[in-house]
């Protein structure tokens, strides 16, 4: 994919030699979308935004006194963690304020927002994982927002219902997730290929610093909680054996339990991340709407494969909006090989 740069064509190299931050990036690809109102420049924007103000926080937070738990439970019953409040709050502050959202759907939310008046202006919906494995907090391991863009279903002017969150994954306009790590990226797509862009702290910036992001057809990463095997389906123990088995061809197990950091080292290196229904959680533990589907959206995008039990998740009718899955995304080549093992294995719901 050609860069375009101040109107310019240009390739890949020229344009990492320009420093594109993530601001020139959105302005010069809004052109991809049609009927462009500028809502989802902003809305993008916003996002890159609340992403600095909860980096900020995360680099700090063992001086800034927000470690540990908040000593409240977000609707699912876990302990919510100071910083998980804290990224929740952020988003939901700096993307209403926007004016390009309808409402967000949180993990750390029961039901969704209803953002200005009440959702009647904003042309798209939210779904976010403020802070995606905040378990990691305290011990220093990296952590990541992971988001998903609708365009809202109910006309403009209309409260939002159901409708506007319950979407299937292929009506995604832009999936991302940010990655607290070593560095702090944010790495997204539009549908036009996936990009990845690093802060620079210096400058309080995103530049462009991973363009067409692609996964390696093949991979030597497993990344899989070894606990859950035993309950997991036939198929699975199946290919995690295969995986040992070939221990030959440098094939390893990295498993962070980050899944936004596991997903992403993945992308850049190749491999393949599950997480399986157990006999404990038959559907899994991952949510479908803001951990799945964005990241299958951005495999697709990449080259790569994402399923549940039963092939493409992206084209599964969600029933509820934490609702969780099976989740298995990564390479190609890797996730044929699973789908081969569920294929001599009777599937399990
Ligand atoms: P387990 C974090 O809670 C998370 O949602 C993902 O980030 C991570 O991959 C997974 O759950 C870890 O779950 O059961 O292996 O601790």
């Amino acid at each position: 994919m050609p860069y375009i740069r101040f109107g310019f064509e240009m390739n890949k190299t020229e344009a990492m030699s320009k420093a594109i931050t993530l601001q020139e990036f959105i302005m010069d690809t809004q052109a991809e979308f049609p009927f462009v109102s500028g809502q989802l420049t902003r809305l993008l924007t916003d996002i890159g935004v609340a992403a600095k103000i909860v980096n900020h926080q995360v680099n700090r937070a063992g001086l800034a006194g927000i470690l540990g738990e908040s000593g409240s439970q977000n609707t699912h019953n876990e302990s919510q963690q100071k910083l998980d409040v804290f990224a929740d709050r952020t988003f939901m502050r700096i993307l209403t304020a926007g004016k390009s959202v309808a409402g967000i759907g949180s993990e750390e939310q029961e039901n969704y927002i209803l953002c200005g008046d009440q959702g009647r202006s904003g042309k798209y919906v939210v779904m976010i994982d403020p802070l995606d494995g905040s378990s990691n907090i305290d011990v220093n391991v990296s952590i990541g927002t992971i988001f998903s863009i609708y365009r809202r279903v109910t006309p403009l002017g209309e409260p939002l219902s159901d409708q506007d969150f319950l979407q299937v994954g292929t009506e995604q306009v832009v999936a991302g997730y940010i990655l607290y790590g070593s560095s702090t990226m944010l790495v997204y797509t539009t549908g036009s290929g996936v990009n990845g862009f690093t802060l620079d702290p210096a400058v309080g910036e995103f530049f462009l610093s991973h363009p067409d992001m692609t996964f390696p057809e093949s991979g030597t990463v497993y990344s899989i909680n070894d606990a859950l095997l035993d309950a997991a389906p036939q198929a699975i123990k199946q290919f995690i054996a295969g995986c040992r088995e070939t221990k030959g061809l440098g094939l390893k197990g990295r498993y962070i339990g980050s899944l936004v950091t596991d997903f992403h080292r993945n992308l850049i290196k190749g491999g393949i991340y599950l997480y399986p229904s157990t006999t404990r959680h038959p559907e899994g533990k991952l949510r479908l709407m803001y951990e799945c589907n964005p990241l299958a959206f951005i495999a697709l995008q990449a080259g790569g494969l994402a399923e549940d039990n039963t092939g493409e998740i992206l084209t599964r009718q969600p029933s509820h909006l934490h609702e969780r899955s099976p989740f298995y995304v990564g390479s190609v080549n890797m996730i044929q090989g699973l789908r081969s093992c569920w294929i001599s294995k009777e599937k399990t719901s």
